[in-house]
């Protein structure tokens, strides 16, 4: 998997380029769950393609910018399924994105999944990747990501990043959200899912949710793009993901757009979550 993760390495440094300089407007198109695509979303998803398609293991691309999955090539093996610019609202207020990869062999489910990867692209891009453990790289001046450090999330965090509009929100979960903070844990939500949940793995933990509301009853977040990604970098660090019921990697999604309730934290956070929706 290693030119897969230099082709990551590659579209990153290229599509940080386009943050830093390109027009930052929207497009005329839409992407298959009707978002108003940004000339970014568009410039990104085309970036990682390119980059994807010089690498002969790959044998199927998915993108949250694409209606349907794209066949590279035949001999390959690997499936990659990928979020090019996630939380490109906040790009035109200047707050952090990211980019998310799943990589999953023999198909799209939580089970398939064998190592994911995110960049962040903040004051600085990091780059994050998941296999038997969760290691962080930095660019430097020379554009290479030199090795940080792995991330291990404690048992109990601190932060709380709680998604969506509270008026959607159930009474129960409500409540689960009031009893978090009146626990003493701080509000930390930019908006951007990949800076949210970059800031809880390297602040110890905490917990990150996106639940099923009155206006979105599946949540908005997608399985294939966001959340198996997320949900294997979370249990590789020692934490865990769930939908509320279930583990988020037990999971089949029946169409590459589906989306699910999530919550993703340390393992104190996550069980609390599991009791409130049991
Ligand atoms: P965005 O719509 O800006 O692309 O991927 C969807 C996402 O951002 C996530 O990055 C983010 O966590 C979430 O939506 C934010 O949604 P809310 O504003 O509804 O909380």
């Amino acid at each position: 998997m290693t030119e897969i993760f230099e082709a990551i390495k590659k579209s990153a440094i290229r599509i940080r380029e386009a943050i830093e300089f390109d027009d930052t407007g929207y497009s005329e198109d839409q992407n298959a769950t009707g978002d108003t695509q940004l000339k970014l979303d568009i410039k990104s998803d085309i970036i990682i393609e390119e980059e994807f398609r010089k690498i002969p293991s790959i044998k199927e691309i998915v993108s949250e910018e694409k209606n349907d999955k794209t066949p590279l090539h035949v001999e390959g093996h690997y499936l990659i399924g990928y979020d090019p610019l996630d939380g490109s609202s906040l790009i035109d207020v200047n707050l952090s994105v990211g980019s998310i990869f799943g990589i999953y062999e023999g198909g799209y489910a939580g089970k398939n999944l064998i190592a994911s990867v995110y960049v962040v692209y903040g004051p600085r891009v990091e780059l994050v990747i998941a296999t038997d453990k969760v290691r962080m790289y930095r660019l430097n001046k020379s554009d290479e990501f030199v090795y940080l450090k792995d991330i291990v999330l404690n048992e109990k965090g601190k932060l709380n990043a709680p998604g969506s509009t509270q008026m959607c929100w159930e009474p129960k979960h409500k409540k689960m959200i009031d009893d978090i903070f009146a626990d003493g844990y701080r509000l930390r939500y930019s908006g951007g899912m990949v800076p949210d949940l970059h800031q809880i793995l390297l602040k110890g933990g905490g917990l990150f949710s996106y639940p099923s509301t009155s206006d979105a009853p599946k949540g908005k977040l997608r399985l294939i793009f966001e959340v198996f990604p997320f949900a294997f970098v979370y249990e590789k660090a020692g934490g865990g993901s769930v939908d509320g019921k279930n583990r988020i990697l037990d999971l089949t999604p029946e169409h590459p757009h589906d989306t699910s309730p999530c919550f993703f934290g340390s393992n104190s956070e996550v069980q609390r979550v599991l009791k409130t929706y049991e």
